[in-house]
């Protein structure tokens, strides 16, 4: 209760906060939620602490959101589907404490629920439509006055750098436990540059998209398990589709937690893939760039290993950027996603045959 006290008044003057709790979200934010009293009436909120360390313009920030949440709620018909952003007291989206830490709140979509491993086909499937639907209904955005919330995200070519420098001036005692991992990274560098042509050689194909389209930014109905929404909208900025579709490929088709120990029990699903290919081919097939067909098949390897470079990246220079819970955390995160990546490779003549039966439905 202590915590979240001083907050949610700037969001919710008249409310009485019942009780609060931290919860288990992601890697970046400290997120909350709350139960708020107003006029008799209880209602649950979600309350972040913005992570400055990552996002050092949270205003800018927020900017963005709005106009996305805005954007999205005028063509959403149906209201149990919509995001809500609270602004607070001084009408900006975020509330500034007096240890200048940035805050915001949501209301809490009631009934909904996610998935960390997602169960069968059908739910990546409803996934993927999700995230392609929100994709659609952002396609009108101009791309060029969108903030940056961090340059080069997905950018496998600068990730390599950033990797290369904590190679050279890794913490103590860690590039040891991290040898094989590193010679993953080596005997893959081809593959980093394999989205980044399609961002370099063709404008045309760049978007607004998601970039953080892990299956657990979807919200499904509890009861009915249709997609409510997608959340999470950080790092909402241009790109291209096929990163949306890479790291949806990333989180929805692996049969285990992304920090598996145990990587006897990390498979990549390739029924789940091909639900995946199938959803944004539906909803988003229609305006894609050939370019983006011809990537499709890798895009899921691409950005798995982007992640798990980062994840690695992160390892060697101390745990600096992703929250970890216990040693080695980061370590065991990458190779996860290194066994995937290895998975992926190993099946791509069957992702092709996968991708071209869905481009031969869709154009
Ligand atoms: C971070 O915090 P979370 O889980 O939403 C990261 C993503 C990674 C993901 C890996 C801003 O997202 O890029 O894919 O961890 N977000 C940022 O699980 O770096
Ligand atoms: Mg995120």
């Amino acid at each position: 209760m202590a915590l979240l006290s001083p907050i949610t008044t700037h969001f919710l003057n008249d409310g009485q906060l019942m009780s609060d709790e931290l919860i288990e979200r992601g890697h970046i934010n400290r997120t909350y939620m709350s139960v708020i009293r107003t006029d008799g009436v209880t209602e649950r909120f979600i309350h972040q602490h913005i992570n400055k360390f990552v996002f050092p313009n949270p205003p800018a920030m927020m900017k963005n959101i709005r106009r996305v949440v805005d954007h999205v709620n005028a063509k959403t018909p149906n209201i149990a589907e919509h995001l809500t952003l609270i602004p607070s007291e001084t009408g900006k989206d975020y509330y500034l404490d007096e240890n200048n830490e940035y805050w915001r709140c949501f209301r809490y979509v009631e009934g909904s629920t996610t998935f960390d491993i997602v169960p069968n086909p059908d739910i990546a499937y409803k996934a993927a439509v999700a995230f392609g639907s929100f994709l659609n209904k952002l396609s009108d955005l101009p791309t060029n006055d969108f903030h940056i919330t961090i340059p080069d995200f997905h950018n496998t070519l600068f990730r390599l750098k950033q990797f290369d420098e904590a190679r050279r001036n890794p913490a103590p005692g860690r590039i040891e436990l991290a040898e094989d991992e590193i010679a993953f990274v080596e005997s893959n560098r081809a593959l980093a540059g394999r989205l980044m042509q399609i961002v370099h050689n063709h404008p045309e194909a760049i978007r607004i998209v998601h970039n953080d389209t892990k299956v657990n930014n979807v919200l499904f109905c509890e009861k009915t398990l249709e997609a409510l929404t997608v959340i999470d909208l950080d790092t909402v900025m241009p790109g291209t589709v096929l990163f949306d579709i890479g790291d949806l490929i990333r989180t929805g088709t692996s049969t285990a937690a992304e920090d598996e120990q145990d990587l006897t029990v990390v498979q990549f699903d390739i029924e789940k893939f091909a639900a995946i290919i199938r959803g944004f081919a539906e909803t988003t097939g229609k305006s894609l760039h050939p370019a983006e067909w011809s990537a499709m098949p890798v895009c899921g390897a691409v950005i798995t290993l982007t992640i798990g470079i980062r994840f690695l990246t992160d390892y060697l220079t101390g745990d600096k950027y992703f929250k970890t819970h216990r040693e080695n955390h980061n370590l065991d995160r990458c190779r996860t996603q290194f066994e995937l990546v290895r998975q992926m490779l190993d099946q791509l003549p069957q992702l092709e045959k996968i991708v071209a039966e869905a481009k031969a439905a869709t154009v």
